[in-house]
């Protein structure tokens, strides 16, 4: 693939609905497109990297700067084989994970056109469709979550995540357990405790969740260690794995048993695959996170979790429960027995929907020789 072309686009997307995490709450979400043509093929990637560094360090202006000042203009006249290629020529770049992630995603969207085989075929997916949920947002009280709730369960969502954080935690999931004793229910603190506050959580334990996600700080693996040996629950980490090596040393640590894989936070959908396989090899289930992708990330995320250690829904919803009008002309809908279909045409199988991209773009940079 010779890369001739790439066209940054900074898009900021109104959300249905306000979404409130532990770091903060946003109605609508920033994101980079990255549109790249290679031999007179063009492929799209998503960076998924957010406005604000509530989740992450990076942000859609982190990632602007180091595409514009560093990563995209020697990308410009090269010749790359293979997507997973791309990264020895960004591992000088220290960090900036989603960055990255975002320019091998759409080398992946041109390597499939190319091939005429779909991303899941090209990561060796086997899933057609992969079971999904919903990641509910921290609401005002118990009854305002309950409602929430109710309306994604009558749309046939069948695994329910909700955000936590300190005062807002035992007292909403047990109502909500108690209510829906069957539910597959699991909760994410987004690094909002420490070790030394953490078993305020404990109520938690004898709920029944899949699992509690990133209870603690991203850089504090060992402490996760302390509080899975306390917790019957698995501890799920999200933000503290950005690469293989962290995912062996979580494991080796005893500090998870369960992962979140998202492309973006590892650097790219190779890492992805990567961790995926690492895990399968330790018995450690995966599952596929969410950024409140659009239509782009969202097709990523579905190859993604078509591999087979990808056992537990990932939070790759409808689009409808995210945005009123996508960037793709493809919808992701729910199908009945709460999974999502996973695009089969080659590349990603998305096409972009011109006259919504031009209504969502902030500004856009374009860099070709
Ligand atoms: O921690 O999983 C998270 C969204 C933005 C940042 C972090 C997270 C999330 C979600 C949303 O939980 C998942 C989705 O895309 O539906
Ligand atoms: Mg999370």
């Amino acid at each position: 693939m010779k890369i001739e072309k790439i066209t940054l686009y900074h898009l900021r997307m109104e959300l249905k609905t306000a979404f409130e995490t532990s770091f903060g709450r946003i109605k609508t979400r920033d994101c980079i497109l990255v549109e790249m043509i290679a031999d007179g093929v063009t492929g799209y990637g998503e960076c998924v990297a957010d406005r604000d560094p509530g989740y992450s360090y990076e942000t859609s202006g982190t990632a602007w700067h180091i595409y514009c000042d560093f990563m995209i203009p020697p990308l410009i006249g090269k010749t790359i084989d293979h997507p997973a290629q791309f990264q020895e020529l960004v591992s000088w770049i220290n960090g900036h994970n989603m960055a990255k992630a975002g320019v091998e995603m759409a080398l992946w969207d041109i390597y499939g056109k190319q091939q005429g085989k779909s991303l899941m075929g090209l990561l060796g997916g086997e899933k057609l469709q992969v079971p999904v949920g919903v990641s509910v947002g921290i609401q005002d009280s118990p009854e305002a979550l309950v409602k929430v709730v109710e309306a994604y369960l009558k749309e046939g969502y069948q695994r329910v995540k909700i955000k936590i954080k300190p005062g807002k935690d035992v007292i909403e999931t047990s109502h909500l357990r108690k209510l829906f004793p069957d539910l597959q229910l699991q909760v994410d603190a987004n690094s909002a405790y420490q070790l030394k506050d953490a078993h305020q959580l404990k109520p938690l334990d004898d709920l029944g969740l899949l699992l509690i996600e990133q209870p603690l700080a991203s850089d504090d693996i060992w402490d996760h260690s302390r509080l899975q040996a306390e917790f019957k629950t698995p501890i799920c980490l999200d933000e503290s794995i950005l690469n293989q090596r962290h995912a062996r040393q979580a494991i080796e640590m005893k500090a998870t048993k369960v992962i979140n894989i998202k492309q973006g936070r590892v650097g790219g959908l190779s890492e992805g695959s990567a961790i995926h396989d690492l895990c399968q090899q330790h018995n450690i289930p995966v599952w596929c996170g969410g950024m409140l992708e659009t239509g782009v990330g969202r097709a990523a995320n579905l190859a993604l979790a078509s591999l087979p250690n990808f056992t537990l829904p990932g939070d790759i919803s409808a689009t409808e429960r995210y945005y009123l009008e996508d960037i793709t002309n493809e919808m992701f809908t729910l199908n009945p027995d709460s999974t999502v279909t996973v695009p089969q045409k080659p590349g990603l199988g998305i096409t972009i929907n011109t006259r919504a991209l031009e209504q969502v773009t902030l500004c856009q940079q374009v860099f070709s020789e």
